[in-house]
């Protein structure tokens, strides 16, 4: 049931597909942008106002209903006055549950993945399982394309990445598989502490008909049942060993040598398990999952491979904005790597504890060069840390150290907001960084 008097708050790209959604049904909706000139501003059509500047509680309790973007904290006071008077606010995914359950799209299956680190990995890995199955499919959320504009007749399956925030504003989904993929320390400049920020991913599990957990991980665990799983051992979706050769299993059946897989790394392993075992819950045929498990190369900014100079290899993790995401790039590469290795970190930290980095920044033989707004702190943690100005002064360091056999990896553990626009941008100025290089000057 849609309320009447509805304001969307916030026009990036989750505002604009709300706005869209509602004119659709000719309901006139207000919007509110605490900037200027927010990005969907362009884009609005002459009869939808435009509040900018500082939320008003006055204003914001005038409403029925609030749609509130991820980007927004509803802890925010005038959205927080607006609760507490009664204001029903909910987030764009929250739209989507309900217009899921009406016709024409009420057949439609669901997937819904959240977690720490490797959601787009397994959402969009799931989505090419789907499509080399002919199966028609929507893949959005967090990934990038709104959910809302995901809405079509013709898709019979959906699969959705989650963030937490957009899990706060969301109680109705009825997903026939949801997934925690695994939970570590990260967004903590939004949250009162880090179990509130456990709190709001495990909302995910209450609003679906099957769960699929992580086994190494307690923190993904639930009551909920029927359950699936995935983890290193050989239960269930799992890995075991024949012949000194690892296998991804199902109930201790080998599915296939992970050395087939496209992907690297031994996270991307548990990657390939969870996508295995959703993709089973809504029926893809297996033999279409095993296909594409031996084409997919990942996304860009993950673990990307993007050139050997002078038998140096340069990864670009930009996507690693977490502690947990660094961790599970340097031991998931260490296997590959036969030299030493020059790991760049630094940016926004999201108030995270960088002493948890220690252990693994200890297990590495090489350097480490931090730049960005959290680098002094992040340099605390290991002796050998050198702190420069720029990546363009990280790259060019790394380039004089480095010889033939060593990789050096951008994994930040931060996010990039301090200096870039978003992750993209960081990796992709990486990216030109290193191609312009021609091996030591
Ligand atoms: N903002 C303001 N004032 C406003 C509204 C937004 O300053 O009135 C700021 C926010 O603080 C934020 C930025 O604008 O820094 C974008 O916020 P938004 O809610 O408008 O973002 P969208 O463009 O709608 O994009 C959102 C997700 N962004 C966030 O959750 C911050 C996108 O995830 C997602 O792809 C998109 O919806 C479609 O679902 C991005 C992201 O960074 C990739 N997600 C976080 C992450 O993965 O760690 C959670
Ligand atoms: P997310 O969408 O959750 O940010 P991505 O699939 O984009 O996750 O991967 C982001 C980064 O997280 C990768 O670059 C890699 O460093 C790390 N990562 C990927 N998969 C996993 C995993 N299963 N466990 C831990 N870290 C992972």
């Amino acid at each position: 049931m849609i309320a009447k008097r509805i304001a969307i708050i916030g026009l990036g790209a989750t505002g604009l597909s709300c706005v869209n959604f509602f004119r659709k049904k000719d309901i006139v909706v207000t919007v509110f942008d605490t900037r200027a000139v927010p990005p969907g501003k362009d884009q609005l059509d002459a009869t939808t106002k435009l509040i900018s500047g500082p939320l008003s509680a006055q204003l914001l309790c005038q409403f029925d209903c609030l749609v509130v973007s991820p980007g927004i904290a509803i802890a925010t006071p005038a959205i927080d006055a607006a609760i507490k008077s009664g204001v029903e606010v909910i987030g764009d995914i929250e739209l989507f549950a309900r217009e899921l359950k009406t016709a024409p799209y009420q057949h439609a299956k669901l997937v819904t993945i959240t977690g720490s680190n490797g959601k787009s990995t397994v959402t969009s890995l799931l989505g090419e399982m789907a499509v080399d199955a002919n199966v028609n499919v929507g893949v959005g959320g967090n990934i990038g394309v709104p959910a809302l504009d995901l809405l079509s007749a013709d898709v019979a399956l959906y699969i959705l990445e989650l963030s937490s925030f957009q899990l706060e504003t969301t109680e109705s989904l009825n997903a026939d598989i949801s997934t925690i993929l695994n939970i570590s320390e990260d967004h903590l400049d939004r949250y009162p502490s880090y179990q509130a920020y456990i709190d709001a991913k495990h909302k995910i599990y209450q609003q679906s008909q099957s769960v699929l957990i992580n086994r190494d991980d307690p923190l993904t665990f639930t009551e909920k049942q029927p359950q699936l799983s995935f983890g290193f051992d050989q239960q269930h979706y799992g890995l075991m060993v024949q012949k000194n050769e690892h296998y991804l299993s199902l109930e201790q059946q080998p599915l296939l040598a992970c050395s087939a897989l496209k992907l690297s790394g031994k996270h991307n392993w548990m990657n390939a398990l969870a996508a295995l075992a959703l993709g089973q819950q809504v029926d893809l045929p297996m033999t279409s999952m095993l296909a594409t498990l031996q084409t997919y190369t990942g996304l860009k900014h993950r673990c990307e491979f993007v050139k050997e100079v002078q038998g140096v290899r340069w990864i670009n993790d930009s996507k690693a904005t977490n502690i947990g995401a660094t961790q599970a790039a340097l031991l998931g590469l260490s296997d590959t790597i036969q030299g030493k290795v020059h790991v760049i970190l630094g940016g926004d930290g999201k108030g995270a504890d960088f002493s948890e980095l220690k252990s693994v920044l200890q297990e590495i033989k090489g350097q480490i060069v931090c730049f960005g707004r959290d680098a002094a702190l992040i340099a605390e943690q290991d002796a050998r840390t050198i702190i420069v100005e720029n990546l363009d002064q990280a790259i060019s360091h790394i380039n004089q150290q480095a010889e033939a056999g060593d990789l050096a990896i951008l994994t930040p553990a931060c996010a990039s907001l301090d200096m870039y626009k978003n992750f993209m941008a960081r990796g992709d100025h990486f990216i030109d960084l290193v191609n312009a290089l021609t091996g030591k000057i």
